[in-house]
């Protein structure tokens, strides 16, 4: 095992302000990112909670900078003016210049696309002064707090309503970058006007200040780049960091058929970047880059792919936590898996009708969940693994089923029929059999009553039986369970549905492997699979993300927290965080394919042999190994992780303001969890995961058994071994 050391990176506050806080020290820091208060993918999750430790630290000196999305907005953040006067005074300036001014759908002026999506651009107004138009509202620069945990500030502009300053924007940045933005490519253009209106605010900001402030502004990823750029080619004092999430070029190039990680040196940048359209954005992303004074990248993976591709090596790792709330009963998140995996019981019941002929009890759930990007993900190589567990378990006779699930949202004709006729079915039996079970408990009740012994037939009469046959005859169906939830639009060219085909995962009632589409995100409202993505995945028993192209990596930190089990490699930011923290990944239910150093066939292989020997354990083996995963939580939580972020805004304010540190600032600091104190793992290879209890362990960390079968399977204590595995 590797030693182990604090996370907290030894660097030296400068000494002359040790103990002050933020505000003594006229320190202000500012986040920006485009997914601030604007749900799309896994930087809104970064930025929403890591919220609670920065205000913790920085208190009301920290505030957040976003764009305006009305339907985000309306939801989660409570608007309000600014009680500090230099920001209230900048917002005011801004609002002056008509940043507030959103046209009415019904206005006068007769309006024309200027530019994709920017429909209010008035055709002879008077642009210098556009308070002369008819005004829709004044809030389109948004001050407010976020509702969330630490309730931070926030500031979001309306890019829509700056949208008249574009072309003079543009050419600003073609004079002083030589970047020339596409007047199509929509993104982009929000990009120009989000990092100048950032921009504006952050001079008015330091300019109605009193005292020369020191002000700190962290950029994510390149739609919030820009700012950075303009930022600094204006020459405002303020230090800067950027942060990228996945560079631009990284995940075009990984989603094609290159082998990313072996060229990473030799790609000729600019070309590739041509080749596929995105030029112009890759040099925004390489200029944030290049101007901040700190750049940081989610992962070392990451940090070693923008060395290569945006050419400069992170001056600091930022990786991505979670706030992690423990329960005040150490067990809760084990009775929480038991209650979720019920409802996931109830559908699977209603999906499998006639052929629900396998044990729930002994039924596993696997998943893989994110953004549609099928190879990206991993999905590939999880429908081949699949298919290479299912000849596994049944060449070894193996009485378990797994269901596995595949949650990529993309376009649909809503739910398909035999789908709700599944849950449909179940329901009308279920109703079926209570009204009957409510009859037959009256009629026992009745015949005791009169001192009489119930006879069979007394009680199941013939029009209960006429009503249950009715059901069950309902129940049958010719076809196979599907595959699908939903209607796939073209579902013949759909990746996951091909790859399915191609593995013939059909759902055959002698597959040990039943596979489930659902094309769609999950809430608590879906008629089919009614719980949202935490409790499913609470529900589930492992969590599958064996993805080829993954900076971090929510989606496994996630299950982790939680005490799930998952599959993560060693090209996640993720994996290979948890493999450099952990000594032993497997015994904690951290499981890292290699999809680094071995070639696919060999990553599929080792995937389904991991997948395999999950489906081997006992009941109390799981039991174990979920209560060793969420032990992890603690090495996820942001309270730990918020330091690296500390580290970055330190050392950026180093470098513009070197006079206010007496050291260098220190970028070690690395911890490493030992060991669980187990018995020690096999030492033939990867098979260390199945959990035996430690003393600790023992009974007190795990619920009685269930039954009386569950008993007898924990008295004999299977351990299973490599040489249960069918060779393949
Ligand atoms: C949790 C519950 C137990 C239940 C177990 C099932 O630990 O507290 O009561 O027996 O989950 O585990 P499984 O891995 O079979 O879903
Ligand atoms: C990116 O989002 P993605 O799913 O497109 O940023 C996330 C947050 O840093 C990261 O977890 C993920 O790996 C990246 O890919």
């Amino acid at each position: 095992a590797r030693t182990l050391k604090s996370l907290e990176p030894e660097y030296t506050e400068y000494q002359a302000d040790q103990g002050r806080t933020a505000y003594e020290k006229n320190q202000w820091f500012f986040e920006i990112a485009w997914e601030v208060a604007n749900k799309i993918g896994g930087i809104y999750t970064v930025i929403k909670t890591k919220a609670a430790v920065t205000v913790e630290e920085l208190g009301e000196q920290y505030c957040l900078i976003g764009p305006y999305n009305e339907s985000c907005v309306r939801t989660e953040v409570e608007i309000m003016e600014p009680a500090n006067d230099a920001m209230r005074r900048a917002l005011e300036q801004m609002r002056s210049h008509g940043i507030n001014v959103r046209f009415s759908q019904k206005t006068s002026f007769s309006v024309h696309l200027a530019y994709p999506g920017y429909n209010m651009w008035p055709e002879n107004g008077n642009m210098s002064s556009p308070c002369n138009f008819q005004m829709y509202n004044s809030s389109n620069v948004v001050f407010g707090r976020w509702l969330i945990d630490g309730y931070p500030k926030v500031i979001l502009f309306d890019i829509g309503s700056a949208a008249w300053k574009l072309d003079e924007w543009k050419r600003d940045i073609w004079d002083i970058t030589h970047i020339g933005i596409p007047w199509h490519d929509r993104e982009s253009n929000d990009a120009v006007i989000f990092g100048n209106l950032t921009v504006w605010f952050l001079a008015e900001f330091r300019k109605n200040l009193e005292k020369t402030p020191y002000v700190v502004a962290h950029f994510h990823e390149w739609l919030s780049g820009m700012g950075l750029v303009v930022a600094r080619s204006k020459h405002l004092d303020i230090a800067t960091i950027f942060t990228t999430h996945a560079t631009l070029l990284g995940r075009y190039l990984c989603a094609g058929s290159t082998d990313f990680y072996n060229k990473l040196n030799e790609f000729n940048v600019d070309k590739e970047a041509g080749d596929r359209g995105i030029y112009h954005r890759y040099c925004i992303e390489r200029a944030a880059v290049h101007f901040s004074h700190v750049f940081t990248t989610v992962s070392e993976v990451t940090g070693l792919e923008a060395e290569h591709l945006v050419k400069r090596k992170a001056d600091v790792i930022t990786p991505n936590g979670l706030n992690v709330q423990k329960f005040a009963a150490l067990h809760e998140f084990q009775n929480r898996h038991a209650v979720a995996k019920e409802k996931i019981h109830d559908f699977v019941r209603g999906h499998f009708y006639g052929h629900y002929d396998f044990e729930l009890d002994k039924t596993l759930y696997f998943f893989i969940a994110g953004r549609y990007e099928f190879s990206n993900k991993g999905a590939d190589m999880f429908i081949e693994a699949l298919a290479r567990l299912n000849y596994f378990m049944k060449s070894s006779g193996s009485d378990m089923t797994v269901i596995a699930f595949l949650i990529f949202p993309t376009r649909t004709n809503n739910f398909n029929v035999e789908s709700l006729r599944g849950q449909a079915i179940a329901k009308q039996l279920r109703e079926t059999v209570s009204a009957i079970q409510k009859d037959l408990g009256h009629r026992l009740f009745e015949i005791s009553l009169r001192g009489d012994i119930p006879k069979g037939e007394e009680l199941l009469i013939k029009e209960d039986i006429v009503k249950l046959k009715r059901c069950i005859f309902a129940a049958q169906r010719n076809s196979l369970p599907p595959v699908c939830t939903h209607n796939v639009i073209d579902d013949d060219i759909d990746p996951v549905l091909c790859a399915i085909r191609r593995c013939q995962l059909f759902n055959n009632r002698s597959d040990r492997v039943k596979v489930i589409f659902h094309p769609e995100f999950l809430n608590s409202t879906n008629p089919l699979l009614g719980l949202d993505y935490e409790d499913f995945v609470r529900g589930c028993h492992l969590g599958v993300f064996p993805s080829y192209y993954e900076p971090w990596g929510y989606t496994p930190a996630e299950c982790t927290v939680m005490g799930i089990p998952s599959v993560t490699t060693n090209l996640s930011g993720f994996g290979c965080f948890m493999a450099e923290h952990i000594a032993d990944p497997m015994s904690y239910g951290i499981y890292i394919v290699d999809r680094r150093y071995k070639a696919a066939d060999a990553s599929v292989n080792q995937l389904a042999q991991y997948m395999f020997d999950f489906t081997c354990l006992s009941r109390r083996q799981r039991i174990i190994q979920r209560n060793r995963t969420e032990r992890l939580s603690e090495l996820l939580d942001w309270k730990n992780l918020g330091v690296y972020y500390r580290k970055a805004r330190a050392l950026a304010l180093s470098r513009t303001h070197p006079e206010l540190f007496h050291e260098d600032i220190n970028q070690n600091g690395i911890r490493t969890v030992s060991r669980p104190a187990s018995e020690p793992p096999s030492p033939s290879i990867s098979r260390t995961s199945t959990p035996a209890p430690s003393e600790d362990e023992d009974d007190e960390d795990i619920d009685a058994p269930d039954s009386e079968e569950e008993r007898e399977v924990l008295s004999r204590r299977e351990t299973p071994t490599r040489d249960s595995t069918p060779s393949n």
